[in-house]
């Protein structure tokens, strides 16, 4: 049976970017149906793009209209447990989420990643493998496009980013392989601790033909046995490393793929990116050749770990999309510098326990710059440590602290939301803050 024949009326909850993609996409499948759109915020963004036809309740809930629905579209912003939500599905109204919604509707193969960390990266990757080998392919979901956007064009092959969140209200998407890359504490604000997330990940299997999973974290491996695995690593992987004639290879099944060292992207924690990478591309049919040459060419995302100044010999370096501390632990591993380090952290700590930063810093020449609404929270996990407000003025600090060789860092640890839209909007004011600095001692 089509999903849709006894739906008539759908609240959407929560407006933004995928917010509108839901009420575009349900309007495009059924001009028909009944939207409605509730958002808590007063000032939901993306309100000026809504039709006129879709009534908008704003500035709090509406449980009348919840439970008027016959399904609801509930966004990753607003947490399940939420009463209102829990209300309207104890009467017995469906809720889900944009990902169950693109499951219905999408009829071509689909690969997905989820992952505490490199998720965006692998994601990407794979989207240009697949373009190096000729597919028409659509990337997006927890990056860049929301998912169900992806439709207003022709694929032949769907990559999607999915968090946790979005897992959580997804239960029929069906993927060709389906990758789970690591896990480590995120959003214990919204989990009842680290189960409960790892939990919600493992959802990403329920319909997958293939699991792609990290052999040295055994969280990542389905629970469900029935799923065939496969798995990339540095060691006892079938997506893995050889040495030829001295030199490390990536490989597959023990042959020989390409050498490490013409891999664009930087740092050991992506060498497994690329592992994963390859095992995806391998389970959606992508070439070879194309898989290959992407990962000679592609050198990473926006925000995370880009280099977006030389300013007098001090590096900028913006890592904002550094939203919890295993990222910020992956941007420190292995950093070579000559001078000193000037790292900005902090914003909303999502209930995390910064402690374990502490021995990661200890070896390191560095200043610590603790911004936002839990800055306290990085508070004596090394000597030299500043607490500010603002970014801005720990950016004002550090510049004027800062000597030929250093680096100046922002890799927060934590989410934006206290203080920024997102974490793109808060890379692109470091950039900016960057820029001014740069006019204002030129001048
Ligand atoms: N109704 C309604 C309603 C009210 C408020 C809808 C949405 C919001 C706020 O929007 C969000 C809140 C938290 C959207 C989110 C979100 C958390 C979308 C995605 C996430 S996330 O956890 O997947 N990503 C964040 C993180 O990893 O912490 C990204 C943080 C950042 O950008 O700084």
């Amino acid at each position: 049976m089509n999903a849709w024949d006894t739906i008539n009326k759908v609240v959407v909850v929560g407006l933004g970017m995928t917010g509108l993609s839901v009420v575009q996409h349900l309007q495009r499948v059924d001009k028909a149906l009944h939207i409605r759109v509730i958002d808590t915020r007063a000032e939901p963004p993306g309100r000026e793009q809504l039709p006129d036809t879709v009534e908008l309740h704003a500035g709090s809930w509406c449980s009348e209209w919840l439970l008027d629905a016959d399904l609801i579209v509930s966004n990753p912003g607003i947490a399940l447990a939420t009463p209102e939500l829990r209300a309207a599905s104890q009467a017995g109204v469906p809720i889900v989420g944009d990902i169950e919604l693109f499951a219905w509707h999408c009829d071509k193969p689909v690969v997905a990643i989820t992952g505490s960390n490199g998720k965006s990266t692998v994601t990407s990757l794979v989207g240009e493998m697949a373009k190096a080998a000729g597919i028409a392919v659509g990337v997006g979901g927890n990056i860049g496009h929301a998912a169900l956007d992806l439709f207003k064009q022709d694929c032949d092959l769907y990559v999607l980013e999915l968090s946790s969140f979005q897992l959580e209200t997804t239960s029929s998407l069906a993927l060709k392989a389906a990758a789970y890359l690591n896990l480590s504490e995120d959003h214990m604000d919204r989990y009842d601790g680290l189960a409960d997330y790892a939990l919600a990940k493992q959802r990403i299997f329920a319909n997958a033909e293939r699991a792609v999973v990290n052999q040295a974290e055994s969280d990542t491996w389905p629970l469900d046995r029935k799923v065939p695995v496969v798995t990339f690593g540095f060691a006892l992987s079938q997506y893995g490393l050889l040495t030829v004639d001295g030199e490390e290879w990536l490989a597959a099944y023990d042959k020989p793929i390409m050498p490490v060292a013409d891999i664009a992207l930087v740092g050991r924690h992506n060498v497994a990116n690329c592992l994963a990478a390859l095992a995806l591309a391998d389970a959606a049919g992508i070439s070879r050749e194309g898989a290959i040459a992407a990962i000679r060419n592609y050198t990473g995302l926006p925000h995370r770990c880009q280099r977006v100044a030389d300013i007098n010999g001090v590096a900028w370096v913006n890592d904002s999309k550094a939203t919890n501390l295993a990222s910020t632990g992956a941007a420190l591993n292995g950093l070579q510098l000559k001078g000193r380090l000037h790292l900005l952290v902090g914003g909303d700590g999502k209930g995390a326990d910064f402690a374990e930063l502490a021995p990661i810093l200890a070896p390191l020449s560095v200043t610590l710059y603790c911004y936002g609404r839990d800055r306290q929270a990085f508070a004596d996990l090394t000597p030299d440590t500043i607490m500010t407000e603002t970014m801005d003025e720990a950016i004002a600090i550090a510049a004027a602290a800062s000597a030929s060789g250093d680096m100046i860092l922002l890799s927060p640890a934590c989410a934006s939301f206290d203080q920024f839209a997102n974490f793109m909007q808060r890379g692109d004011h470091f950039v900016a803050l960057a820029d001014q600095y740069q006019q204002r001692i030129a001048s």
